[in-house]
């Protein structure tokens, strides 16, 4: 019983929770488990043997039980019970963007819509426009959707996928046969979702290593590895990395030779590439590098292999000095107890310095988002002074600060007087999120405008494979965050990795200023800064763009406090 087939059963069990209408705090927990389970490093199985499973943050007595039911049985009955009370299909309903539990029950319930073939059909054939809350107009929209949902094949997040690929590439590096061992693919690229694990094997006994591949437990995600000689190594790493765009490209430079060196041997250090990215132990960042100095080319970094400038970029030794997770110095988005996180205030905070950050950002939810337990401007004041009573680091900065609901007019949810007493203010839109584009930009455009604003949370409120992004005038986002200063987040959190990579690179070229939080509810989930940085590098992102690569007198000016409190 691997750890993602548990954190999956519990992941169903928050989605039935949620949509037979459960207890929300409940269906939050189910969810918090999930994620808990599913980043574990130990196995879960474990866990259960020595009764520590209630020692994971997250996990309580009663999903412990299931858990352990899991476990022991293969299955868990309260799973199967939710199971029933939702047909299978319905579930499926809510794939479809814009489309909640309420209305898949709704059309389950009147038309007997049970899948998404189902849902198509009916609303070609009109039979949608009649029932409450609908019409000609939003059958429409309906149908558009239904298409998008069933398009999406099934990709797991790079969140997911790059701990089974480090382990896998780590029993094969221990492999007496197995001499190099390489991530390849959309992985090696850092794209935000994954289809396989391509990985990229030297051997002077491929029978053996394809053996030990026989062998190997099954995978959440297909397995796509390529047998190679020692020799030929580099070459195929570089043809599996991919993109396939990028490959073509590098592959019609051979035949018109580059008149800017003659071998590859006078080619200059690269600057992209002298800093190390964030690989799993032995994950190797530059073991294609000869590929490009063969054809007179600087190194270029696996998160920029998309076809989009770079080739050209390292031709004209204009490429980008992209950001490492070693350049950050602090996470300014993490929640604590005092709303919906699962460690204290005291917890975080030891734990971010313990990782070597010189600051931490607490910024708990605001009033108004009470299933997150929202704090009071009277709770958010006892927060902030125990935040400067704990601060007495002389090597650490804990910084007080909120994440402010931005209110379905742009107002934001605590008085200006309140923002104005904290160090840190990010505002981010958690309600209305299917609003049009005109009221959408006008919305976050004031609270842009808000002078205690400092950075936008998660600026397009996607979450993967679960929540489009929110519709938005980008340029004119981009424009107001430059001319006042604000900073756009990029979430690392893999389920969000929000802002996307060409947003990034956008907002990047128009001189806005970004920061790469984990937006943590957890301990654990502070470890989660390198995806963001992926997603950043991704995005063309060197490290003067982001505000928490720049050490606390530089952040606390940006933030308009010169002098420590
Ligand atoms: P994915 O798996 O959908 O997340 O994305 P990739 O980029 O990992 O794609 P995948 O696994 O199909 O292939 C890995 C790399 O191998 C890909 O980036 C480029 C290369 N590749 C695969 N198939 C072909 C092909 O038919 N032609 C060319 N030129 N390259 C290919
Ligand atoms: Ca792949
Ligand atoms: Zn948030």
């Amino acid at each position: 019983m691997d750890n993602l087939t548990v954190a999956e059963a519990l992941y169903e069990i928050a989605d039935l929770l949620e949509f037979t209408g459960g207890d929300p705090f409940k269906v939050r927990a189910y969810r918090r488990a999930a994620e808990a389970l599913g980043l574990l490093p130990e196995q879960v199985a474990d866990l259960v043997r020595e009764s520590r499973l209630t020692r994971v943050p997250g996990v309580g007595k009663a999903i412990a039980a299931k858990v352990a039911e899991m476990v022991e049985t293969g299955r868990i009955g309260y799973l199967e019970e939710l199971r029933q009370a939702v047909p299978p299909g319905v579930l499926d309903l809510t794939r479809v963007p814009g489309l909640g539990a309420r209305t898949a029950m709704l059309l389950y319930r009147r038309l007997g819509i049970d899948s998404l073939e189902a849902l198509e059909l009916a609303a070609r054939e009109g039979r949608l426009r009649d029932l409450p809350g609908f019409g000609p107009r939003k059958e429409s929209a309906l149908l558009a959707a239904v298409a998008q949902a069933r398009r999406r094949p099934d990709r797991l997040s790079i969140g997911a996928a790059v701990p089974i690929a480090v382990a896998v590439a780590a029993r094969l590096r221990a492999h007496p046969a197995v001499q190099q061992v390489a991530v390849a693919g959309s992985i090696r690229r850092r794209a935000e979702t994954v289809a396989d694990i391509d990985l990229v094997i030297a051997t002077r006994d491929p029978a053996a290593v394809s053996a030990f591949l026989d062998g190997l437990p099954p995978l959440p995600l297909p397995l796509d590895p390529l047998v190679v000689a020692p020799e030929d190594f580099a070459a195929a790493l570089f043809e599996r990395t991919g993109s396939a765009a990028h490959v073509a490209e590098v592959a019609r430079m051979a035949t018109a030779p580059v008149t800017l060196t003659e071998s590859g041997a006078d080619v200059p250090a690269d600057p992209g590439a002298s800093v190390p990215a964030d690989r799993g132990p032995g994950e190797s960042d530059e073991a294609d590098a000869e590929v490009y100095r063969a054809r007179g080319l600087l190194f270029i970094p696996p998160e920029l292999r998309e076809g989009r400038g770079e080739i050209a970029a390292a031709l004209a030794r204009r490429l980008p000095r992209l950001i490492a997770r070693a350049d950050l110095k602090g996470d300014l988005h993490v929640h604590t107890s005092a709303s919906d996180g699962t460690a204290t205030l005291a917890e975080m905070a030891e734990a971010a310095r313990a990782m070597g950050h010189q600051y931490l950002a607490i910024c708990d939810h605001s009033q108004s988002l009470r299933i997150a337990r929202g704090l009071s401007p009277e709770r958010l004041r006892e927060h902030v002074a125990a935040i400067r009573r704990l601060d007495q680091w002389s090597d650490f900065r804990l910084l007080a600060g909120a994440e402010v609901d931005i209110l379905r007019d742009g107002t934001l949810d605590y008085p200006d007087g309140i923002l104005a007493e904290l160090d840190v203010v990010v505002a981010s839109i958690h309600s209305h999120m299917g609003l049009s584009e005109a009221e959408q930009t006008e919305r976050l455009l004031r609270a842009i405008e808000n002078p205690h604003v400092d950075i936008i949370g998660h600026p397009f409120g996607r979450v993967i494979g679960r929540r489009e992004p929110m519709a938005l005038d980008f340029p004119r986002i981009l424009e107001a965050c430059a001319r006042t200063g604000t900073a756009l987040e990029i979430s690392a959190s893999p389920s969000r990795l929000d802002l996307s990579a060409e947003h990034a690179r956008m907002a990047k070229e128009a001189g806005v200023k970004l920061v790469i939080n984990t937006d943590a509810h957890s301990v654990r989930e502070l470890e989660l800064l390198p995806y963001g940085v992926g997603q950043a590098r991704r995005g063309w992102i060197e490290p003067g763009d982001v505000v928490n690569a720049w050490d606390l007198p530089e952040l606390l000016e940006w933030l308009g406090r010169s002098s420590p409190a």
